[in-house]
Parts: structure tokens; C-alpha cells; sequence
């Protein structure tokens, strides 16, 4: 399936201040969104589910995809678009036996190694992070710009750049090869989702 991977902001309802999760993706939206991926990690099955279900419903008008975060089960059982996967979740050809042809799906690197084993079903990736984040917290040592481009280098596929991602990060991100940011914080935790995504999209040039 085609998509546009200039910006995705992944988002639940713990990264929204208390606002809902819909509201503050279709202001996203709004303001350049591309993408929205549902990452929502202590929810039931059936709750993320639901959720899926509303952001799609929500979406439709708009034609930007929303892709789940680690569990295919709930992305074929909601009707998303895809499912972003990490390197402890089910391995990329497993979800495209489960998702078929048509789906999105995207998997998460963080080290030079993994761009040498990407398989034919990976759409996209996610390469980071670049910064140190609160939003992970389980996550490696940050990458920089200069580390995140070296392992651009290396992968034939789009690839976003995620983690402590801000404004000031994106034109030298693009420079370092990035096809686009995915960002929770910057846009999930702003006082205005619409403008703070719309000044990533500025910042980052296309
Ligand atoms: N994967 C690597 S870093 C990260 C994820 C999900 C968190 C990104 O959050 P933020 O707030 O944009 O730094
Ligand atoms: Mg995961």
C-alpha cells in the first residue's frame, strides 16, 4: 500500500495530557500529519481495538493511515492499515502472511546491524532514537543525527527518524537522509498538536 511517511505521529492515551487520543490526531492531521501510529502498551486487546476503530473512523475523510504498534491481532481485527513492529514483537513476515499484501508495515531499528536483516515484508523504517526521550524508557543508547544517518545509509526503504524528536532536529534529520520524523512528545504533549505539526513539517522542508 502506498503511504506518505513525511510525518507520523504515534500517539495514546497516556502521551495526550488528558485530551482525547482522536481529537488530538485529527488536530495533528490538521496540521500535516501523514501517519498515525496507535501505540497504547498496557491496553486489553479489545480496548486498543476500539480505539484502533474510532481513529480509523475518524480518519477516513482525511486518507492518512493509522498502523498499530506491535500487535498484527488488533490491526487485522480493527481494519487498520498496518502495524509497526519492534525487534521484540512477531517477526515482519508473519504479519504479512496474517495482514496480506495491502498493509503497512513498518519495523523499528536502533543499531547498524538490523539494516543488514531487513526482510521483503518491511514497508518503512523506524530508525532511533535520536535524542534521549522520557517516552521510551526502555530505550538504547540515543544515535544523533550522525548515527541515524549512517544507518539510513545502509537501508533501502523509507525511513523515519524517531525519538526526542523536535522542530530543531528535523532539517539536519532530512539532511542525514531521513523521508520523514515520527514523533510522540513534540506533537502528542503540545499545548497546539495542529501548529506543533505543522511546524515539523516546516522545519522539515517538504
Ligand atoms: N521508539 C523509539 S524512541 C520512541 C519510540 C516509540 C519514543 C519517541 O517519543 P518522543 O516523545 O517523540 O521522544
Ligand atoms: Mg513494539
Amino acid at each position: 500500500m502506498k503511504f506518505d511517511p513525511r510525518l507520523c505521529v504515534v500517539i495514546g492515551p497516556t502521551d495526550t495530557k488528558g485530551r482525547d487520543v482522536v481529537a488530538v490526531a485529527l488536530a495533528a492531521v490538521a496540521g500535516g500529519a501523514t501517519m498515525i501510529q496507535l501505540r497504547w502498551k498496557d491496553a486489553a486487546d479489545r480496548d486498543l481495538e476500539a480505539l484502533a476503530r474510532r481513529l480509523i473512523e475518524a480518519l477516513g475523510a482525511s486518507g492518512v493511515p493509522l498502523i498499530v504498534n506491535d500487535r498484527a491481532e488488533v490491526a487485522r481485527a480493527s481494519g487498520a492499515a498496518g502495524v509497526h513492529l519492534g525487534q521484540a514483537d512477531m517477526a515482519p513476515a508473519q504479519a504479512r502472511a496474517m495482514l496480506g499484501d495491502g498493509a503497512i508495515i513498518g519495523w523499528s531499528i536502533d543499531r547498524l546491524e538490523l539494516a543488514t536483516r531487513i526482510d521483503d515484508a518491511v514497508d518503512y523504517v523506524g530508525i532511533g532514537p535520536i535524542k534521549p526521550t522520557a517516552t521510551k524508557s526502555d530505550h538504547k543508547t540515543p544515535l544523533g543525527v550522525q548515527g541515524f544517518g549512517t544507518i539510513r545509509a545502509a537501508v533501502r526503504r523509507p525511513a523515519m527518524a524517531i525519538g526526542g524528536v523536535t522542530a530543531a532536529e528535523a532539517s539536519p534529520l532530512r539532511s542525514a537522509g531521513a523521508d520523514g520524523l515520527a514523533v510522540v512528545s513534540a506533537i502528542c504533549g503540545a499545548d497546539d498538536p495542529e501548529t506543533a505539526a505543522r511546524g515539523l513539517r516546516t522545519a522539515f522542508g517538504r
